[in-house]
């Protein structure tokens, strides 16, 4: 009789650092996407409390964020029965195989990452070693699940690079320990950039508000900010990427695209010959209708603390036991002694 194999999913891991409130660039560029994915992927998502430190967090606004980091991937749409999610700091074995990788990365390579130079400018009093080897530990979160691949912001694509390199070097010398991961963009919406300065991406830790939509902002806010983006004179809305002058137009255009699942082109030619008034007043609406539902969901999760917990409970039991088995081929491979 015919056998019906299934093959097994290919596994997806991902997250986002709970440093501040999560922006409409964290949302189309990376949580949005983890959405669609669910269905024909293992996912797995954290919540990466390890990596904030990198820069200074209060801590008790620490712990809260986490867990409204966890009840917002829920509210966007992530279902803790279908994917795993859990706090990056309850699994010890992603530092633990960052020191092992740390062995095997170099000065330069990590010398070389645009994140590191930026946090380190904007950070000079604090620029520490942790800084440094974050995309040691980013490595880490990615190999220990033989993850294949990694939806990601366009500005992490460098840190996926690294990762592969660091991972091949290591197969290197030991054989087929890692899995080699993939980044994973969306189309539209990979580098959301700032309102304020529109060839900077849109950052969370932007120290000025008006650069960045929160989606925990009141919708009148939102709608303020949007209105208030900076542009340029030229007064036609016209998609042109290559054009620097053009990068607040084409932000909103892209903004307006990933909401509506269309193209910045097509965008621009539905709104062709119309102010910039028009245009942002319709890019605030379809941005606030489609935050609206999301608030929804959030205002009504994140006081649920029991079924928050709970979540957090399974996600660290079932990350642990998929990363305990990479950890303890890794250890055994470098010589450690392993029972
Ligand atoms: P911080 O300002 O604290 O460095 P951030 O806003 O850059 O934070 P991260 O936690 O570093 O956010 O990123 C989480 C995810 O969101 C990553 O996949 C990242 O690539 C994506 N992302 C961040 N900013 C943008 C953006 N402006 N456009 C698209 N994707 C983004
Ligand atoms: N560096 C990421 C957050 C992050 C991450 C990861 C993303 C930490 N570990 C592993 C994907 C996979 C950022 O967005 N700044």
């Amino acid at each position: 009789m015919e056998q019906n194999i299934t093959e097994p999913k290919k596994r997806i891991f991902s997250g986002v650092q709970p440093s501040g409130n999560i922006t409409l660039g964290n949302y189309l560029g990376a949580i949005k996407n983890w959405v669609s994915l669910q269905d024909d992927y293992e996912c797995i998502f954290a919540m990466m409390d390890l990596h904030s430190i990198t820069v200074r967090q209060t801590p008790a606004e620490l712990r809260k964020r986490t867990m409204e980091l966890l009840a917002l991937y829920i509210a966007c749409g992530i279902d803790p029965e279908k994917s795993t999610l859990f706090v990056q700091s309850h699994n010890s074995a992603h530092a633990e195989l960052a020191w092992v990788l740390n062995c095997y990365t170099y000065m330069g390579e990590l010398q070389r990452m645009t994140q590191f130079k930026d946090k380190s400018s904007r950070h000079a009093d604090n620029i520490n070693a942790g800084l440094f080897t974050y995309p040691v530990l980013m490595a880490s979160d990615i190999l220990l699940y033989q993850t294949e691949l990694v939806p990601v912001g366009k500005d992490q694509m460098q840190h996926i690079e690294i990762c592969r390199d660091v991972a091949q070097r290591f197969n290197g010398v030991y054989g087929d320990v890692f899995k080699i991961p993939e980044g994973l963009l969306v189309k539209s919406g990979a580098k959301v950039m700032s309102l304020t300065e529109p060839t900077k991406k849109m950052s969370k830790s932007d120290p000025n508000p008006k650069a960045f939509i929160s989606m925990m902002d009141d919708f009148n806010v939102i709608a303020k900010k949007i209105k208030s983006a900076v542009t340029d004179s030229e007064g036609v809305i016209e998609y042109r990427p290559d054009d620097e002058a053009k990068a607040g137009i084409n932000n909103l255009l892209t903004i307006m695209a990933a909401m509506t699942n269309s193209t910045p082109e097509a965008v621009a030619k539905e709104f062709e010959g119309q102010g910039y008034g028009t245009f942002k007043g319709a890019v605030a609406d379809a941005v606030v209708e489609a935050i609206r539902p999301i608030r929804e969901e959030y205002d009504r999760i994140i006081k649920d603390k029991a079924y928050l917990q709970d979540i957090c409970k399974n996600g660290a039991e079932a990350s642990h036991r998929i990363a305990q088995r990479t950890l303890k081929k890794v250890y055994k491979k470098v010589g450690f002694i392993v029972d």
